[in-house]
């Protein structure tokens, strides 16, 4: 089916979102870091791991998603947020510990959750799989059509949770999509080094499941494989697996020296950087014009100012505070 203008401009914006919200934080994340923790001079504290280079993964697919269906993401979920239709605003502030950000500051970067937007992630490798796989039982027990959307990387794919969750599923025909983003690495592993089969993908035929592998720095292979996935799972023909073949031009986390990177790697994945060659290419096909495409680019770049405002004016929690939402 041809793809509307309208969604074609709608994608780029997302990845565009992704991106330049992402540089941002990767600015301000190195503001003040010494070794020893200083909250006055160091907006953001903790870890930080960016999605930066694979922006077409989570707008293909979340493109197709409504508010009502369930995303399960992982350590690096800024992207999988975003793409949902998430609030740049109160996503900045959480990861700033502020008392606007979507779970009061008590998060931080790995734990964002939003009721609104049925989105939820953490930092414990592969635990999203089976909650996806549960809302996605939730879902067929209420009747109703929604999908479940678990984002995890090639080394979570290893995981005893990932096997089980995907049996289950296909057992039970659960509406629910399994996105494997293979960016090569689990921190400095490669893949080759800790997954027999070439492709997850493969994986899927031994638990009853269509499996396929797409390029995942293009985002319409995504948004076309996504499509089928998630249109399949709604008509209640159960589960699919999508492996998509990316690449995170950042280090496993912010300050990782990516020694494990092989000279010129980075600049061969530069040539296919998904944001720039799908600007080229709605530019190329008359979607956009250059002036439009820098309408946005300010637009986003707006949006992203707001946020960082919004998140170093907003108050800290009160100490009081430290305790509540904290269930024992
Ligand atoms: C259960 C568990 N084991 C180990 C870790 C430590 N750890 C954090 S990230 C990571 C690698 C994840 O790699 P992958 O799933 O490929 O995702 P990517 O970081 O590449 O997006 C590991 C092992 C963890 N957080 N949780």
């Amino acid at each position: 089916m041809p793809v509307s203008k309208e969604t074609l401009i709608e994608l780029y914006r997302t990845m565009l979102k992704i991106r330049l919200f992402e540089e941002r934080v990767a600015e301000i994340y190195w503001e003040g870091k010494s070794p020893v923790f200083n909250i006055a001079a160091d907006p953001i504290p903790g870890e930080m791991h960016l999605y930066i280079g694979e922006e077409a993964v989570a707008t293909g697919v979340c493109a197709h998603l409504r508010p009502d269906d369930m995303v399960a993401g992982t350590h690096r979920s800024h992207g999988h947020y975003i793409a949902k239709g998430g609030d740049l605003k109160k996503l900045m502030a959480e990861l700033f510990g502020k008392k606007t950000g979507l779970c009061q500051g008590k998060g931080g970067h790995m734990h964002l959750f939003d009721a609104n937007l049925h989105f939820g992630c953490g930092g414990i490798i592969g635990a999203g799989i089976p909650h996806a796989v549960g809302a996605a039982l939730a879902f067929k027990m209420q009747g109703k059509d929604n999908v479940a959307v678990s984002f995890f990387g090639d080394g979570a794919a290893n995981i005893g949770a990932f096997h089980e969750s995907l049996n289950l599923a296909a057992i039970w025909k659960l509406p629910v999509v399994f996105i494997v983003e293979d960016n090569l690495y689990a921190i400095s592993v490669p893949k080759s080094k800790s997954t027999a089969v070439k492709s997850n993908a493969e994986r899927a035929a031994a638990y009853g499941m269509p499996g396929v592998l797409v390029d995942g720095m293009d985002v319409m292979a995504v948004y076309e494989a996504a499509g089928e996935a998630i249109a399949r799972a709604r008509r209640g023909e159960g589960p699919s697996l999508i492996e998509c073949l990316c690449y995170r031009y950042k280090g496993h986390f912010e300050g990782d020296p990516q020694l494990y990177k092989p000279e010129g790697e980075e600049e061969e994945w530069r040539k296919k950087d998904p944001i720039p060659n799908f600007r080229a290419k709605l530019i190329k096909e008359g979607i956009l014009t250059e002036e439009e495409a820098a309408k946005i680019q300010a637009e986003v770049k707006a949006l992203v100012d707001e946020a960082e405002k919004f998140a170093r004016e907003s108050p800290w929690p009160e100490p009081e505070e430290a305790l509540k939402h904290v269930f024992l």
